[in-house]
């Protein structure tokens, strides 16, 4: 007979999908479907979801292997746990009584954000006093940003989307990146509201939307600010609220005052007409939803884009009208899982969208990845693959699959995947929370990281200080850090399978000097932080086009391909400036720039302006050359963020 298995997909997305994995008798995986029991996620699974099952069996690494670097082709061998732990444990010993350390780097990011399987395993590192990457590659940026006006970046709950009259989603693209907030939407939109999409390129939302605008890639700001001076200008701004809520609000129209028509036009590419509909739809539907994507602010000015759009919200009386990222409301302590609180000094961190460099120039000597795909998806995604290949570097991969990066691997180290081990996902956008038992075995020899860290910890004992902690049973960290962390019910309830909402702070609290919405902020003493957004239009040198790249439905990140082949090695171009170059449909094309070269197939396409082109994010070009080979190391100044869609390259026919 066959039987239904709760289980929640864990991937750093927006919709933390409940699923039902379906056993068949022998007890593996028939299909996996919906559960109607989350009511954000309940409707269906996304194409990623949905084929689980099927990435569960392909491309696994499933026994420990030790790579031989060879002729520049690298080769596995199969071996057994002891050997792997071994060979990884006597490394890291004598990298920190030789190098200290700091030599030592820790890199995981986006593959599972379970409290065990993501959390709980950086406790040997955080102990070691390994340095860490700061995770800056996503959300740091606009999230700083948040914090400048707001004390802290949460918003609104995506279940209210179905109550508002107008919804904005703003650098955002939710068809492809959020197919249930998008569902949501839809479905407000089915009791009279109107969804508009601002997006520089026409994306998927962009096509189905009421209405689509399409600033000049980092023009945002002064689009927000054409917005803003309509609004006063027109009676939208709820003064009452701005007095008793928010401080600045003097100042932000001073700066307001100087977005004339004629320079936001000139500055975003819109008709004014265009403004004006957008800021007179938040007038007269009052209750809007302004859903702030992450794609925009990985770019030059992206925190002060997501600043300014932030403001919008503020100006007609809502409290925290927008949504970002809510992992700032709540009350997990994770830094407990981590072991973070119980350590004596904390890791160094070191930027991750600077950090190819670093490694290329050797300055780490032992690196550990973990839930991590790096050689794609980091910027000068090129120079961190050479740094990998270091003679002097020893590279530890643990990922369920044969990544990119794991197949540069000095030791690689099968992990379980999400269905074979007990976890908790803690979202970041909904409120709903359940325990994720282990549905089927492990395939081949991978076991869960909380395993693989202890085993480590034990064999690598004379580096570590002594940590009974490291040995701590997952359920008891998971009981203490989640102590007050739930809206009703206890953890108990959890583990017998009850969903639980999480406890999450009020929308009107906002933890800036002044206590209130500060429209001009005044915690200044961060690097980049200034009174108001800055508009910082890119600045490009004559030929050179600006490349955004960004998810595609079936593909987080590098992720599926095992299933639905390799990502699109495609870059989508205008007739311009394909004409311009003479690159035909189909034909292959460089993008070059300082950083490298990669080249790929065009596809010519009026969804991209003249100026500007498309990639599927973390792609890979003829050869295999990542897609991020050509994506600048520079952090932004407020935040430390990427600058993922600030890439200008020059696009030329293959000779
Ligand atoms: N050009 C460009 N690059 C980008 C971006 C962009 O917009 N443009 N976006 C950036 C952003 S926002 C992000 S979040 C990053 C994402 O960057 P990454 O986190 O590096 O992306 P993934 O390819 O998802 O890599 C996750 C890895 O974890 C593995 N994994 C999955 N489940 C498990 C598990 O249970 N255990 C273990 N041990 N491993 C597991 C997967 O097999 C995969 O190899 O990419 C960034 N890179
Ligand atoms: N299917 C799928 N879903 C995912 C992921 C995935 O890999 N695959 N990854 C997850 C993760 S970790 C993240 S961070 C999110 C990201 O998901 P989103 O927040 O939706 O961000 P992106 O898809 O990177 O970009 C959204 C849009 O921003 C537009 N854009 C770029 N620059 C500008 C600009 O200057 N101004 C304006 N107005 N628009 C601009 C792009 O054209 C793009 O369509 O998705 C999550 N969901
Ligand atoms: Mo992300």
């Amino acid at each position: 007979m066959s039987r239904s298995c709760p289980t929640v997909c864990p991937r750093d997305c927006y919709d933390t999908c409940f699923a039902l994995a379906e056993l068949d008798e022998s007890g593996e995986i028939a299909r996996m479907r919906p559960d109607p029991t989350n009511p954000v996620t309940g409707q269906a699974l996304c194409p990623r979801g949905a084929r689980d099952g099927d990435r569960r069996v392909t491309n696994r690494v499933l026994y420990p292997h030790l790579g031989a670097a060879g002729d520049g082709s690298p080769r596995f061998e199969r071996t057994d746990w002891d050997t792997a732990i071994e060979r990884t444990a006597n490394r890291l010993v004598e990298t920190v009584t030789r190098h200290g350390p700091s030599s030592v780097l820790c890199l995981d990011y986006a593959g599972n954000t379970g409290l065990l399987s993501g959390a709980m395993p950086l406790r040997l590192w955080n102990v070691l006093g390994a340095t860490r990457g700061d995770n800056t590659l996503c959300t740091a940026s606009g999230a700083a940003g948040l914090a400048l006006h707001y004390g802290a970046a949460y918003g609104l709950d995506p279940e209210d989307l179905p109550t508002r009259n107008l919804i904005v989603f703003w650098g955002f693209n939710p068809a492809s990146s959020a197919p249930h907030l998008w569902t949501l939407a839809r479905r407000a939109r089915e009791a009279g509201a109107m969804i508009v999409v601002v997006d520089s390129r026409r994306s998927e939302s962009a096509r189905t939307a009421d209405r689509w605008l399409a600033p000049r890639p980092g023009s945002d700001v002064a689009l927000a600010y054409g917005v803003a001076r309509v609004l006063f200008e027109t009676g939208g701004v709820d003064l009452d609220f701005l007095s008793r809520h928010t401080v600045g609000q003097h100042e932000l129209r001073r700066e307001i005052e100087l977005w004339t028509p004629d320079r936001v036009s000139e500055a975003t590419g819109l008709a004014w007409t265009e403004v004006e509909a957008l800021a007179l739809a938040y007038r007269e539907r009052r209750a809007s939803a302004t859903m702030i994507g992450i794609g925009f602010q990985k770019s030059d000015g992206g925190a002060d884009a997501v600043r300014a759009v932030s403001l919008i919200p503020a100006l007609v009386g809502l409290h925290r009208g927008f949504f970002y990222s809510n992992s700032s409301r709540g009350f997990v302590d994770g830094a407990l899982v981590e072991g973070r609180s119980l350590v004596s000094r904390p890791a160094p961190l070191v930027s991750q969208v600077a950090l190819a460099r670093r490694v290329a120039a050797g300055e780490f000597r032992f690196i550990w990845v973990i839930n991590m795909n790096p050689a794609s998806s980091l910027p000068e995604a090129a120079l961190f693959r050479q740094g990998l290949a270091r003679s002097d570097v020893f590279v530890a991969v643990c990922d369920t699959h044969w990544s990119e990066t794991a197949r540069l691997a000095d030791v690689v180290l099968p992990a379980a995947s999400y269905l074979e081990k007990d976890d908790l996902v803690i979202p970041w956008t909904h409120r709903w929370v359940r325990w994720a038992p282990r549905v089927v075995t492990p395939l081949g020899e991978s076991r869960d990281e909380v395993w693989i860290m202890q085993r480590l910890a034990r064999a690598a004992a004379a580096a570590t200080p002594e940590s009974p902690w490291l040995f701590d049973e997952p359920w008891a960290v998971l009981e203490k850090a989640l102590e007050g962390a739930f809206d009703g019910g206890s953890v108990a309830d959890l583990r017998a399978g009850t969903p639980l909402k999480l406890r999450v702070r009020p929308p009107d609290h906002y933890p800036t000097p002044s206590g209130l919405i500060e429209l001009a902020a005044s915690r200044l003493d961060r690097p980049g932080a200034t009174p108001l957004p800055r508009c910082q239009p890119a600045k490009m040198a004559p030929g050179e086009l600006v490349m955004l790249s960004s998810a595609l439905p079936r593909y987080t990140h590098t992720q599926f391909q095992e299933v639905y082949g390799p990502l699109p090695a495609t870059v989508t171009i205008h007739p311009d400036d394909a004409r311009s170059r003479s690159i035909a449909e189909g034909s292959q094309v460089a993008l070059a720039n300082r950083h490298g070269r990669v080249v790929l197939a065009a596809r010519i396409s009026t969804d991209v302006p003249p100026g500007v082109i498309w990639a599927p994010k973390l792609t890979s070009g003829q050869g295999g050359v990542p897609l991020n080979a050509l994506v600048p190391g520079e952090p932004q100044e407020l935040g430390g963020g990427s600058r993922y869609n600030s890439t200008r390259v020059a696009l030329s026919p293959l000779e």
